[in-house]
Order: structure tokens, then sequence, then C-alpha cells
């Protein structure tokens, strides 16, 4: 599901930028995109980035960087990398312990 709407998220944000007179619904999980008129022809090559639950930095593995990319967080600092998305795990809405607590689990499994 999460990561479903992440790749919708990112797909409608690229169709948009690819076509000027588009007329796009608000992304989420019910998102839809019209292109209304086009004149563009050709090929696209479409690079869909793919958030990666627990890797908050990004790096592609989730790991005990991540961990401390959220412990910082929870504690005010701001990480060089921090990808929010990535670091609520339990989609809640809020990154916190719990978070952490999961992506231990995510380690050690
Ligand atoms: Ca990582
Ligand atoms: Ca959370």
């Amino acid at each position: 599901m999460f990561f479903k709407r992440v790749y919708k998220r990112c797909l409608v944000l690229l169709v948009s930028g690819l076509f000027a007179s588009t007329a796009l619904a608000i992304p989420d999980d019910n998102a839809t995109v019209d292109v209304v008129e086009s004149e563009w022809e050709g090929e696209v090559t479409l690079t869909i980035p793919m958030i990666l639950l627990g890797d908050v930095n990004g790096d592609g593995y989730v790991n005990g960087a991540d961990i401390d990319a959220v412990a910082k967080h929870i504690m005010g600092q701001t990480p060089d990398v921090f990808y929010e998305e990535a670091a609520n795990v339990n989609g809640d809405g809020k990154i916190d312990a719990a978070d952490i607590v999961l992506i231990v689990k995510m380690i050690l499994n």
C-alpha cells in the first residue's frame, strides 16, 4: 500500500512535468492523470524514485546509520539526508521511537 502510494505520487509528478497542459488530481491513493492536450511526440524514459521503508538516509540499505538518523531527527537535529516517508515505518504520520523499533526488527530479520 505504501509503495503503491509513493509510486503513484512520483509518477503523477513526473507526468505533470512532461505535459504542460495536463489536468491533475491531487496525488493520493485515488489520483488520476488526464492528459488534456499535447503536441509532444517521442520516447520518454521515466526514472521513478522509490522509497525503501527504513532506508532513512537513502543509501539503499537499512542499517544502523538509519537508526542513528531517526534518533537525531527525534532529538531535533537535522541529518544531512533524511527521507521522512522512509522514516515513518509504521505509517502513523509520526516519526518516533516506534519507528526505530521497527527498523531494528527489519535489521534483525
Ligand atoms: Ca540507509
Ligand atoms: Ca511512525
